[in-house]
């Protein structure tokens, strides 16, 4: 799992608006407006969450210690989606303590292997792993949309059944959407043959050309290279770090979204939201 680095979120801190305009310009949608129609939530029942329910980011120095930014990022992700926020001095179980003290309604807290929010309300929650693959999907089904296409008309490819990888194929199993999987790891590939999916596996990345839509969960950084790649690719990606490089991701520019943390937060956020009366 790849450890997230300060200077690949810190922007965040100034920079939600733009970024909202840009997953819009792509997509059609903002986050709030993403997670809305992902989670069937009306714009009045959201905005009433929004005006009531405070949202608190713990920093967790467990194992690797804090990343700098980071909750603050994860706040401001939150509050570019119209919540208030809150991170605490403290850290840990004591920064949890001092959440509960300002009745914080939803916590987001990580470690090294696990991002999670929940909400003290109901106890429900929201997972990174599994809101990420579910927020990139989609984001690839809003652009494919634009583009006059149904994704469950078309043939997705799915790079990399990691972590992420494992949790999109699962709702793309779930929602009937056709794909075709690439991974580097024979392991990871052999994982994905467990499944009994009857789903073609790629024996080679030279495959890679043969797609026009494409998830990419990878990890790697800059091994997706321009050449590998088809005309009109539609392409979204978790990249962290990115896979593309600098040329493919000037070629999709219009065409592509990836992030390093605000869809998967904003996702989880709505894993919460949905289970609101
Ligand atoms: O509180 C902090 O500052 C740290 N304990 C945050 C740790 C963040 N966790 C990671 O970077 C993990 N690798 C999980 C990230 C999941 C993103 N998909």
């Amino acid at each position: 799992m790849t450890r997230l680095k300060t200077e690949w979120i810190d922007y965040m801190l100034e920079g939600m608006n733009s970024y909202n305009e840009n997953l819009k310009s792509r997509t059609g949608f903002d986050l709030k407006s993403l997670v809305m129609d992902t989670f069937g939530i009306s714009e009045q029942r959201y905005d009433s969450y929004a005006s009531k329910l405070l949202v608190a980011a713990v920093p967790v120095t467990q194992g690797e210690g804090i990343i700098g930014s980071f909750s603050e990022s994860v706040c401001a992700i939150v509050r570019s989606m119209g919540f208030r926020t809150f991170v605490p001095d403290e850290t840990d179980v004591d920064g949890l303590y001092s959440a509960i003290l300002v009745d914080a309604d939803i916590i987001y807290m990580a470690d090294d292997t696990r991002y999670l929010a929940f909400s003290r309300d109901n106890g429900s929650f929201g997972e990174n792993n599994y809101s990420t693959a579910l927020g990139f999907i989609m984001v690839l089904r809003a652009m494919m949309k634009r583009a006059d296409l149904d994704i469950s008309k078309e043939k997705i490819l799915v790079l990399g059944n990691g972590l992420v990888g494992e949790e999109a194929v699962q709702i793309l199993l779930g929602h009937d959407v056709d794909f075709d999987m690439y991974d580097k790891d024979p392991k990871a590939v052999e994982a994905f043959n467990r499944l009994e999916t009857g789903k073609y596996v790629l024996s080679s990345p030279d495959e890679i050309k043969n797609y026009k839509y494409i998830l990419d969960f990878t990890n790697e950084g800059e091994w997706l290279k321009d050449e590998m790649l088809g005309e009109n690719v539609i392409y979204a990606s978790p990249g962290v770090p990115l896979s593309l490089d600098d040329k493919a991701s000037e070629r999709l520019q219009k065409t592509s979204v990836y992030d390093n943390l605000e869809i998967g937060t904003a996702m989880m956020l709505g894993e919460i939201l949905k289970t609101m009366p």
